[in-house]
């Protein structure tokens, strides 16, 4: 089971290595706006889950500058993820706030839709 979850997660990787989507193209200035805004925002993932692939490719069609943190290898991030969202599930945004409140927002579908809405 360890064998063919690694075989599978290795094959996802290079499928959305050979098939990267190309990240659109923004003026300087605003795309210097929309990295300021992706500065409050924060991806928790795994590496080759399908769902976090597809919300890194959605990230990556729009131009988007997201921190993104290991929740499978990386102890702290796990915790961080457990402690802040509540449970151990990926793909999750961790999203900052304005007024100082913090969102984590599980479901890649949700995600992708957030992103697509405030970045279109
Ligand atoms: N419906 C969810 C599915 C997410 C999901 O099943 N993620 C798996 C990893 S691929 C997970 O976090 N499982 C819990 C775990 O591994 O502890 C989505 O679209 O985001």
């Amino acid at each position: 089971m360890v064998i063919i979850r690694a075989i599978l997660g290795s094959l996802i990787l290079l499928i959305d290595w050979l098939t990267t989507p190309r990240g659109v193209k923004r003026p300087a200035e605003q795309q210097q706006k929309i990295n300021e805004a992706t500065q409050a925002l924060a991806l928790y993932q795994y590496k080759a889950c399908p769902f976090c692939v597809k919300v890194r490719r959605a990230m990556k069609r729009q131009s988007l500058k997201v921190q993104t943190f290991d929740a499978k290898r990386d102890d702290a991030s796990k915790q961080a993820l457990l402690a802040g969202g509540g449970k151990l599930k990926v793909p999750c945004l961790k999203i900052e706030k304005e007024d100082g409140s913090v969102e984590w927002m599980y479901e890649s579908n949700d995600i992708i839709q957030y992103l697509s809405k405030r970045f279109a």
